[in-house]
């Protein structure tokens, strides 16, 4: 039976790797950072099937004595401040996990001389304003946020370490993936559960950022199965993930609203932007520079060939089955969505 560590199991991919790496037969660990509130809450159904250690990617020694103690013979290093709006407002400490957190694994594995394969989550962020579309494995960095300066850092750190040291470590170059799990402070949840609030008498409008920002959006299943599939190979190379084709937020809102049998329709640009009800004429989205970032990446399309040729990975959910799931997910839980966004309009 082989040993898996996951960190950053609490999340909407640490959640479906260990279910993967359950029904695959490994013995699965979890790194759990301690929280106030209940931060358990997607992998409660895997209880008593998963350990999970206390820990925390900004604590050099946590890492040292879980990894020490785990001995694990892969590491899928998820763990991350992930909101990239965030990322603003707690530079420093976005800097710690984020870039910081692989430095400390690396170290943790192979200080010990641990024969253990690494996995690090990078990110599509890292093409930022790319001068190329679609971005792949050769695709120059233009990183245009802490988060991405942060995981560019943590990219080449798993490089350095695997060409210096001959660790088995690889970067899964991921673009956008969501589910019915993502936490709603993501532009995709906020929608389809503003879209099924509205099935439920939502009164005030949805407040959105730039509306016209596009994006490679899979689903996260598809996903986990790829960073699995990067430390089968013989040799540890890098890889994008990505379906390869593009929508943009407003394309989004319409289908999950349409999902919610609203026929949303569409005026005016920028600021001046609203979703309308196509029936009853009331607005339903608005745009609030709240939720402009200081700095935007407008444009993002993945070229994942390198995973189907090599790995024979391919997403199996396109678009519109990905934001009809998300929408069901939530039309078929009746609770009001938080506003968890509305923070950054007070602060
Ligand atoms: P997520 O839902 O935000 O999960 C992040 C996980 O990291 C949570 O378990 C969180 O714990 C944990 N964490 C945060 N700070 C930590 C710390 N200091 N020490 C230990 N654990 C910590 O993110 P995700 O969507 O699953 O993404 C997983 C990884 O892939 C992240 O590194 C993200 O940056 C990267 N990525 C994601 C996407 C995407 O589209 N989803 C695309 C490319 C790359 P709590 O539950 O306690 O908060
Ligand atoms: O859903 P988002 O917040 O995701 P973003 O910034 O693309 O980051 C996600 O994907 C990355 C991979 O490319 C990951 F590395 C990262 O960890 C995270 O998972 O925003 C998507 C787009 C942006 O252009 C944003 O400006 O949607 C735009 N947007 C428009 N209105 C909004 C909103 N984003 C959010 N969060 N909230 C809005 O109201």
């Amino acid at each position: 039976m082989k040993t898996a560590l996951i960190t950053g199991v609490t999340g909407q991919d640490g959640s479906y790797l260990a279910e993967l790496l359950l029904q695959k037969g490994y013995a699965v660990h979890g790194l759990l950072r301690r929280a106030s509130t209940e931060n358990t809450s997607r992998i409660d159904h895997l209880s008593g099937r998963v350990t999970l250690h206390y820990g925390d990617v900004t604590d050099s020694l946590s890492v040292l004595n879980v990894v020490e103690s785990v001995r694990p013979d892969e590491l899928y290093n998820l763990a991350a401040q992930s909101h990239v709006y965030t990322s603003f407002a707690v530079p420093e400490y976005t800097a710690q996990a984020d870039a910081l957190g692989i430095l400390r694994v690396l170290e943790a594995v192979r200080l010990p001389g641990l024969d253990c394969r690494i996995y690090q989550a990078s990110t599509s962020e890292l093409f930022g304003d790319a001068a190329q579309s679609p971005q792949n494995e050769s695709t120059p960095f233009s990183p245009r946020s802490p988060y991405a300066i942060a995981k560019q850092y943590a990219y080449w750190t798993v490089r350095c370490y695997r060409e210096a040291y001959g660790i088995f470590a690889v970067n899964g170059i991921l673009f956008n993936h969501e589910s019915e799990r993502r936490s709603e402070l993501f532009v995709t949840r906020k929608i389809t559960k503003a879209a099924a609030d509205f099935a439920f008498g939502r009164d005030e409008p949805l407040r959105l950022g730039n509306l016209d920002a596009l994006r490679d959006w899979g689903y996260a299943p598809d996903y986990v199965e790829c960073m699995w599939r990067m430390l089968q190979q013989n040799t540890p190379e890098d890889f994008v993930a990505a379906t390869g084709e593009q929508h943009s937020v407003r394309e989004f809102c319409r289908l999950a609203f349409a999902r919610a049998g609203v026929d949303l329709r569409w005026q005016g640009e920028g600021l001046d932007a609203v979703g309308m009800d196509g029936k009853s004429g009331k607005i339903l989205v608005t745009v609030d520079p709240a939720f402009y970032r200081p700095l935007e990446v407008s444009s993002l399309l993945g070229d994942a060939e390198k995973a189907r040729r090599l790995l024979g990975w391919v997403p199996k959910v396109g678009f519109e089955e990905l934001v009809n799931r998300m929408t069901d997910h939530d039309l078929s839980h009746k609770t009001r969505s938080k506003d968890a966004e509305l923070f950054y309009k007070d602060s």
